[in-house]
């Protein structure tokens, strides 16, 4: 029988500092009527998705950026999303800043049954970006000053999405896109859809003349593509895009299939619903054939991947007989 499974990326456009989190939620409760017209079971929101992209902000007192943090899911401000997702029998995955009873603070991104249950959480692995204040950069990427390192690995879960029944989903937040280990992880786990929202400033203040401008979408979608046809995976990425208070980010979401090619992708910097309509029996070819793990994978070879972490230098090379 085939498992067919309707998707969309909500975009959203840009989100200014001085905006509280009811602007955004109900930029989103618009994309979920939009998403319920076009008959979808899945709607996707992006990394850090109720506030402006924060950590392009110092803060020297760590505390003083609790307020973008949030302590309860659902909440009074976030209430109508989950309404929306109620009254349409939509799933969503959600990127928000989390901040633990314990007082720890991670990026987050929840999966969320249409009756509010949650199906699946993550925490951002990779972190880019600084601790300290940079004078040198003329923006601040302050995740490793805001955020510690997910505790979570990279989960992936038989979620009850839509009405194919069981599917094997997981998710990534925007960095970790650019680590083939973070999707091989889920891959081992036969992911099926890769849930993923990001942040991504549209001009890399380190290209240092080495990195085209057009280049930084080319890389975006090169990640997600690859990383969907080496896992036999579909994936729905999800940007934050426009212009915050003077900051670009771009957006360009798109939705991939497991033979990496792009079935939907965004044409503004905007709020912006794309979808596509899955057909779940297209893992199986990858996964039965060149990406069977079982039958061709050699970990043996693989131990660098977890023993080191930083690039080494080769050996001197000497000459040698036969
Ligand atoms: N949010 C996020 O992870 N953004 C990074 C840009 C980092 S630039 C210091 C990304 O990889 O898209």
């Amino acid at each position: 029988m085939t498992r067919r499974l309707t998707v969309a990326a909500a975009q959203l456009g840009p989100i200014q500092r001085a905006e509280g989190r009811d602007v955004a939620v109900g930029r989103m409760v618009r994309l979920m009527e939009q998403a319920h017209r076009r008959g979808v079971e899945v709607v996707v929101f992006p990394e850090l998705a109720l506030t402006t992209f924060f950590p392009r902000w110092y803060e020297e007192d760590r505390a003083a950026a609790d307020p973008w943090f949030e302590t309860a899911m659902p909440s009074n401000e976030t209430a109508p999303l989950f309404e929306a997702a109620r009254r349409y029998g939509i799933a969503f995955h959600l990127g928000y800043a989390e901040r633990t009873p314990e007082g720890r603070h991670f990026n987050t991104a929840a999966l969320f049954a249409p009756g509010g249950e949650t199906i699946l959480k993550y925490r951002k692995v990779h972190l880019p970006g600084h601790a300290e204040f940079d004078p040198i950069r003329k923006v601040q990427h302050l995740e490793k000053r805001y955020f510690e390192v997910g505790d979570l690995g990279f989960p992936v879960t038989r979620a009850p999405l839509g009405a194919a029944g069981p599917v094997n989903a997981g998710m990534l937040i925007c960095n970790d896109r650019r680590w083939p280990e973070a999707w091989r992880v889920l891959g081992l786990q036969s992911v099926e859809l890769v849930m993923l929202g990001y942040n991504t400033p549209s001009t890399n203040q380190d290209a240092r003349g080495f990195e085209a401008h057009h280049l930084r979408v080319a890389h975006s979608h090169l990640s997600i593509q690859a990383g969907c046809y080496q896992n036999a995976t579909f994936a729905v990425a999800t940007a934050k895009a426009g212009t915050e208070d003077g900051h670009e980010l771009f957006g360009n979401s798109i939705i991939v299939n497991p033979q990496g090619e792009i079935m939907a992708e965004a044409t503004s910097w905007s709020d912006e619903l794309i979808t596509a309509d899955l057909d779940l029996g297209m893992c199986e070819l990858g996964r039965t054939t060149i990406f069977n793990f079982g039958a061709h994978r050699r970990v043996e070879a693989y131990g660098r991947i977890t023993a080191q972490t930083a690039a080494e230098a080769p050996p001197e090379w000497r000459p040698t007989s036969g």
